[in-house]
């Protein structure tokens, strides 16, 4: 049975945290509109439409100016939705893209001129069929001459058997949601420990949102909070962090995104670390024609 997924929240507060000038929602998505863009035969979920114009009046509210859309398995392998937001975006939002293996090099400089910078690659049981590493590693050596890098979304308990795979993949590789990890295990668990050591070898970075999808205690995400703090205190250029909007297969408590901005307070205290993670360092991955060195 195909699942419908939860509508977004429809009245976000607005934060009290105020964010930095140039901040980045670095995880989110536009879903459809499905008369306009299908979604994939193959999904294991129908999203809500979610279209860059409600994307856009949601930064708007809540202090993000800069945007990169993470194509989401809904709409498998075609990324036109995604490219037609960077398109209307005017510089603003750069995309993460889903690819098959045998995508052609003119498709993937298609991709880069329309803003794409990483493919992103599932090994999520709720999503489907793992990518395949052998697939992986040969897109690997394929974009990394466009500078592109890879996002690897993952359950924790795939960790065993996928650190060693990807550390044999000679690129960067973003984690999405904190590796999965299950927050109401604690810091000290097994899993944690696996992601912390992947995260030594300077290719890893790994977001710090997910705090709605790794909690098992809920809002305010008590449990899952701690993660975050601690991924961003000890990696601090390293991190990245993003909405998630419309936060597909959420399946209760849908989160006010206005108070997951409010998280960020507790998730990275003090005016450095937030610059770090909201503007500098999606700066360096996402805009690096922008970002200063040194
Ligand atoms: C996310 C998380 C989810 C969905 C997808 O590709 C996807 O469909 O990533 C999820 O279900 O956990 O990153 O948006």
């Amino acid at each position: 049975m195909l699942d419908e997924n939860l509508p977004f929240h429809s009245n976000p507060s607005t934060p009290k945290l105020v964010l930095p000038a140039g901040a980045c929602d670095a995880h989110c998505h536009v879903f459809g509109p499905a008369a306009r863009f299908p979604f994939a035969p193959g999904r294991t979920y129908t999203p809500v439409d979610a279209p860059w114009e409600t994307l856009v009046a949601l930064h708007d509210k809540l202090g993000l100016s800069r945007t990169v859309l993470v194509q989401a398995s809904c709409h498998g392998t075609d990324n036109a939705a995604m490219l037609d937001a960077i398109a209307a975006s005017q510089g603003s939002c750069r995309g993460v893209a889903m690819v098959g293996p045998d995508v052609s090099d003119d498709e993937l400089a298609r991709l880069d001129r329309g803003g794409v910078r990483g493919l992103r690659f599932n090994f999520v049981t709720h999503l489907g069929k793992d990518a395949d590493i052998g697939a992986v590693r040969a897109l690997a050596e394929r974009i990394r001459p466009l500078g592109w890098h890879a996002v690897v979304h993952f359950d924790a308990d795939r960790l065993d058997r996928l650190a060693p795979e990807l550390q044999s993949i000679d690129l960067t590789l973003v984690i999405d949601h904190m590796g999965r990890v299950d927050a109401s295990k604690g810091l000290g668990q097994p899993a944690y420990g696996k992601l912390l050591a992947l995260m030594e070898d300077p290719r890893f970075w790994v977001k710090v949102c997910g705090a709605e999808r790794i909690t098992r205690a809920g809002p305010p995400y008590d449990d899952a909070v701690p993660f975050a703090r601690d991924l961003v205190a000890r990696f601090p250029d390293r991190v990245l962090w993003g909405t998630d909007w419309p936060h597909p297969n959420i399946k209760k408590d849908m989160p006010d995104d206005g108070a997951l901005v409010d998280l960020l307070a507790r998730i990275a205290p003090g005016p450095q670390a937030l610059r770090k993670l909201l503007v500098d360092n999606p700066t360096r991955l996402y805009w690096p024609e922008l970002a200063t060195q040194g």
